[in-house]
């Protein structure tokens, strides 16, 4: 028997029109709502907003042996000509930045950014890798650079750890070894020391996920290890344990007269469900999140320790696998305690969006034990999305929205400073100067930032545009270009010249933000159809 409301509640066949009608203008006005987060947004970021462009040491200054410089594991992955490199590319030479840094300086200028990102190469400064020699040639080479920034009026912010190791201290094992924690810390005394008068924002690790996954677990980056369900996780607790030693030291020893902060850059993608209306997949997509950020970002930025779902699923694989106990480390009480709270902001960076599914390999207990098989998923993605010069990295304007207001409630709403983002190309020298994709994408992803801050109160404090220059993309060699200036790489006095995407970059940061057209407020088109359909339809509707 069907199941009837008394009559005094039943709709007429008018009320039951109106009710349809009211149902769809609700569906419109979320329709419009839905829309409208991806329409463009015409506004200006905060006053104190931070623009910024990015480099690292390796990939731009060459100088490789120059001045004392020591040998460092990057040197002798691109040495070694294992294949690993496209095209066998070193960066004995990259954009020789540590002869052209002066122009360097220089295209910063043009930009009008407030900030310059770059990193400090550890074997420049300790040869050997260790306080025994101080080479003072290469203290000298950033100090020149750190006084000709301030002279801009361009604040260095500096990475002191960007992925080249001293060679010394990876034949100990790099960081498998804890004893790489005390290295570190000498390492960024001395920094501090040096530059500390004038640098007022450090990062200790550029990126830590990728040391541990492209280093030490599947071996595509130096040091080539390939060790992906093991060493791979120790080198992640060595670097967060060398992380916090370092803030620690700069917070008991350097920050009451150098006044300055210093933090952490993480990275991850996006991670969205495949089927947003599958449980399963919604549940993977998270897990993937805390598996890529919140490895590092749950200990520094949470509790001092691994996220549950990632202890929970590295421990029932490992002993599915046959292992005593996790192949994830454990925090002590006291590591935990330490490592907890030992930032200042949050750097991010990020460039894409992956689409997630959950799935279990039938065969997780026999296989050879994986990060990637510990979190039970499948990534892909949408073919929709753009392509661009990487293969992990597609444009997802909207993913960079969803991961900060991931972020600002994951982590208690902290100061973001977003330390990377960016697009490549593999494109021949002839279309590199006109990059309308660059604009394209650079102009969509600042603006989802935009909403992040007026729309969704995302704390975003910082904007960084990787990169500066064309150089050399580790893996991809010189056949993979980030820059907003093409470098000649063929002519020996790595000449630089602007892209389109740095004179739109130029005036972003002038205008600090989108204006609207001169000619005034630009039509909605979304809503103004919207609008035109609700009315044709009440019209129909009524007229019935
Ligand atoms: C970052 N991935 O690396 C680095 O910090 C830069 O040095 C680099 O040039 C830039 O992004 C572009 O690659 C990444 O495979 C390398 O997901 C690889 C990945 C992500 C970031």
């Amino acid at each position: 028997m069907q199941y009837a409301l008394p009559s005094t509640l039943q709709l007429k066949p008018r009320g039951r029109r109106l009710t349809q009608i009211l149902v769809f203008q609700l569906w419109c006005h979320i329709a419009v709502a839905t829309q409208s987060d991806d329409e463009f947004y015409y506004g200006d970021f905060p006053e104190d907003f931070i623009w910024s462009s990015a480099t690292s040491s390796y990939q731009i200054e060459g100088g490789w042996n120059a001045s004392g410089k020591g040998v460092n594991i990057w040197d002798t992955f691109c040495h070694s000509y294992n294949g690993k490199v496209e095209g066998n590319a070193t960066g004995d030479i990259a954009c020789d930045s540590f002869n052209n840094w002066r122009q360097d300086v220089e295209m910063l200028k043009f930009l009008g950014v407030q900030f310059y990102r770059f990193s400090i190469s550890w074997a420049r400064i300790f040869p050997d890798g260790t306080n025994a020699t101080i080479n003072e040639a290469g203290i000298k080479y950033y100090s020149d650079l750190i006084d000709a920034l301030i002279a801009a009026n361009i604040k260095p912010f500096v990475t002191l750890y960007h992925w080249d190791l001293p060679q010394t201290l990876q034949d100990f094992g790099g960081w498998e070894n804890e004893t790489m924690i005390e290295y570190f810390n000498q390492y960024a005394i001395i920094c501090f020391q040096r530059y500390g008068d004038r640098v007022k924002h450090w990062l200790t690790f550029n990126e830590p996920w990728v040391v541990a996954w492209q280093g030490y677990g599947e071996g595509s980056f130096a040091p080539g290890i390939v060790s992906p369900g093991v060493a791979v996780y120790k080198a992640g607790h060595t670097m967060i344990k060398a992380h916090a030693k370092a803030y620690h030291t700069y917070n008991d020893t350097f920050r009451a007269s150098q006044k300055g902060v210093i933090s952490i850059t993480l990275n991850t993608d996006f991670k969205s469900p495949k089927n947003t209306s599958n449980p399963l997949d919604v549940a993977a997509g998270e897990r993937c999140l805390q598996f890529s950020i919140g490895w590092f970002a749950h200990a520094i930025f949470k509790n001092g320790d691994y996220p549950e779902i990632m202890k929970e699923q590295v421990r029932s694989k490992s002993l599915a696998q046959g292992y005593n106990a996790s192949r994830l480390p454990v925090f002590t009480e006291a590591d935990q305690a330490y490592i907890k709270g030992t930032h200042d902001f949050f750097g991010l960076n990020t460039y894409t969006t992956q689409a997630v599914e959950h799935y279990v390999d039938p065969n997780s207990a026999t296989n050879t034990p994986s990060y990637m098989d510990d979190q039970d998923r499948k990534e892909s993605f949408d073919p929709s999305w753009p392509t661009s010069g990487a293969s992990w990295l597609r444009m997802v304007p909207w993913g960079i929205r969803r991961l900060l207001n991931w972020l600002k409630n994951e982590y208690n709403d902290p100061e973001i400073f977003i330390t990377e983002n960016g697009i490549s190309d593999r494109n021949a020298t002839s279309v590199l100067l006109q990059d309308s994709w660059r604009v394209n994408f650079y102009n969509q992803y600042i603006n989802n930032v935009l909403k992040a801050i007026r729309k969704d109160n995302v704390n975003v404090r910082a904007y960084t545009a990787w990169s500066l220059m064309d150089n050399f993309e580790w893996g991809r060699g010189y056949e993979e270009h980030y820059g907003l200036y093409y470098v000649d790489m063929s002519d020996p006095k790595r000449p630089r010249t602007a892209k389109d995407s740095a004179k739109w970059y130029k005036k972003m940061i002038a205008d600090n933000g989108f204006k609207k057209n001169s000619s005034g407020a630009k039509i909605n088109t979304g809503t103004l159809f919207n609008v035109i359909a609700l009315s044709v339809i009440a019209t129909l509707a009524a007229s019935k």
